[in-house]
């Protein structure tokens, strides 16, 4: 085991650069060529690798900190060094690399071209130890390997010139495998990376950030190693017209409209190339033309591909909205939990309108309880198979109690409402029928029955729609029931509701008798499997004993999780929360 201190390595010109994010901490695990900070400057964020694989002992930095070229980052722990990365060259014991890497020239591959990443990148490693291998010591291999200086140059990059450099991702001295990105340019349109044509060490750098280039211009130049020049100039040239040819087949693969694409449009980084095309199941497919316009750092932008995530569709949370690995990561989590903003990314769009072609418009922003509340309702509505059970109590007897011992309540300073009564009925129902007081857990393999009977209702308030929990409604006879109800709902339209009297539910009642209506379609509070909406008493005539009858009946529309409720299921849970209403002395007992 060997700590060494990791240091910010050359960053060019830059001094004092921000350290916008740290992505380790002391204990974890990183691998050769993880991020570990990020750096902005005033044009571009730079990631910075770690050199090695290890265990992280220490971080010396956290965001805000300003540092420059050789100030420390962290402490690695690893059981050997790892090769000279663009991070921390140079460090307190290179004896280990050149070890390391002797053993990786062994069996070398001839063919860079075909060659895995992880491959190249040992090549890379040999190729740096060849330089350091004293001279005689293999005088064959020598010979063979002697490094080869060549410049990168801009390729072709359509019919762009005098393209800003926004990021240069290398420094001198740095290792690079074939195809990781050297430079970022950026047109009007798109940024687009420039790949390394082979795996080498980075001699000079010849462009900065904010330089213009064109195709052709020098962009650093790159010693490789094991090819003679003619070697590498055949290779360079198969290289070449495989990637047109590919080019070609490519275009006569694609349909008419994909030939009309500007050349910007086209990415140069093969890496993304190779990374796009469809995402994983659930995530939205990527659009290629803004993602390349997301601001992001490189690390974030290789991390949104290996996730199948569309930068674009990505706030982001960094300084100048830039995406951090965290959006990304929140952004996945929250399409799988089919929760927040990113779920409806997921769905097809509405279509856009700009209403003021139409009119004057006022714009009022959505304030912060609709906010919450307006992804967590569709969350509920895309993953909910949602089905509603309508039915009616007849609630005379209950009204006609309610109202002769509503004066002794209202001497307690209780307001005896309907809904009292109609969530004693509903504690008794679910009594009955506990799979309605069940969730689902995260596998959606298992249901997990609830001991306790906590039952929420919605409350219209005027920041909006809130949904307070009553405890132990089963514990609590028809006054506490009103008690309780009558507080709460005074604390969620004076605004004073603590989120733990929000939260618990098993089952929530939302009840729209006091404005009107006949039925309605509620949106169960997910994770609870099933929701009682309620709307207003009505006298109505029903058939009874061969003639009709006035009765006072309450329309009572049940959604339920069909994932979890079957239909049958919810019709008796419905009767039987109908039963209970009807039996108006059984609703005003003490609780036993
Ligand atoms: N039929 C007829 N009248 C009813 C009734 C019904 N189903 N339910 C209540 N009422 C009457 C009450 O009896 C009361 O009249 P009295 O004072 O004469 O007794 C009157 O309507 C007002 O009741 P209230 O609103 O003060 O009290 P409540 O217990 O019925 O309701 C609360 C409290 C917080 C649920 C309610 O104020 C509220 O906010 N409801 C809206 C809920 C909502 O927005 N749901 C939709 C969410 S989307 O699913």
């Amino acid at each position: 085991m060997a700590e060494q201190k990791i240091r910010v390595p050359n960053i060019g010109d830059f001094a004092d650069v921000e350290v916008i994010e740290v992505h380790v901490k002391e204990g974890d695990t990183v691998a050769v060529e993880d991020a570990l900070i990020t750096l902005e400057t005033e044009k571009a964020a730079m990631d910075v690798p770690s050199p090695a694989g290890g265990k992280v002992v220490s971080v010396s930095v956290k965001p805000g900190d300003k540092v420059s070229e050789g100030s420390d980052i962290c402490v690695l722990e690893s059981e050997a060094e790892g090769k000279a990365g663009s991070a921390g060259k140079g460090e307190d014991q290179p004896g280990d690399e050149k070890d390391e890497s002797e053993g990786e020239a062994e069996g070398e591959p001839e063919d860079e071209g075909s060659e895995p990443a992880s491959d190249k990148k040992s090549r890379a490693s040999s190729a740096k130890d060849t330089e350091e291998t004293p001279a005689g010591k293999k005088p064959e291999r020598d010979q063979r390997r002697k490094p080869v200086r060549k410049d990168v140059q801009v390729p072709d990059i359509g019919d762009f010139s005098d393209v800003e450099v926004i990021e240069v991702h290398v420094g001198a001295g740095d290792e690079v495998a074939a195809e990781d990105a050297l430079i970022t340019l950026e047109t009007e349109k798109a940024a687009m990376d420039v790949p390394s044509p082979r795996a080498g060490k980075v001699s000079d750098v010849h462009v900065k950030v904010g330089d213009k280039v064109s195709q052709g211009d020098r962009i650093l130049s790159l010693e490789s190693a094991g090819d003679d020049d003619a070697q590498t100039a055949e290779k360079e040239e198969k290289r070449k017209p495989q990637r047109d040819k590919d080019a070609e087949k490519d275009d006569k693969e694609k349909p008419p409209e994909r030939e009309k694409e500007k050349p910007d449009d086209r990415k140069l980084a093969s890496g993304e190339e190779k990374a796009s095309g469809k995402a994983p199941t659930g995530l939205p497919p990527i659009d290629e033309k803004a993602f390349s316009r997301a601001h992001a750092s490189p690390s974030v932008r290789k991390f949104a591909r290996e996730m199948g995530v569309d930068l674009a569709r990505v706030s982001g949370s960094g300084k100048k909205s830039r995406i951090t690995a965290d959006d990304v990561k929140s952004f996945v989590k929250s399409i799988l939990s089919g929760s927040g903003p990113a779920a409806q990314a997921a769905l097809p769009k509405v279509p856009q309108v700009d209403f003021a072609k139409f009119g004057d418009i006022e714009i009022e922003p959505l304030g912060r309880i609709r906010k919450i509340a307006a992804p967590r309702l569709q969350a509920s509505w895309i993953n909910l198979p949602h089905v509603t059970q309508f039915d009616e109590a007849d609630v005379s007897d209950m009204e006609e109690l309610r109202k002769s011992i509503k004066p002794q309540a209202d001497e307690r300073g209780i307001k005896l409402t309907p809904l009292a009564f109609i969530m004693r009925a509903c504690a008794k129902a679910l009594k009955d029928f506990p799979r309605f007081n069940a969730s689902l857990d995260a596998s959606g393999e298992n249901l997990v029955y609830k001991k306790y009977l906590h039952v929420g209702f919605a409350a219209d308030t005027e920041q909006g729609l809130l949904v307070p929990v009553v405890r132990d409604a089963d514990k609590k006879d028809i006054y506490e029931l009103a008690a309780v109800l009558g507080e709460l709902a005074e604390k969620a339209r004076g605004g004073k509701l603590k989120a733990d009297e929000m939260q618990g539910g098993c089952f929530t009642i939302s009840s729209l008798g006091s404005i009107g209506g006949t039925a309605f379609t509620p949106i169960i509070n997910a994770p609870e499997v099933a929701i009682l909406g309620v709307s207003r008493t009505r006298m109505t005539p029903i058939y009874r004993d061969g003639g009709f009858v006035p009765r006072l009946m309450l329309p009572l529309s049940l959604s339920y999780d069909h994932r979890v409720i079957d239909g049958a299921e919810a019709a008796r849970f419905t009767r039987r929360l109908a039963e209970a209403l009807e039996d108006a002395p059984a609703l005003v007992q003490a609780i036993p």
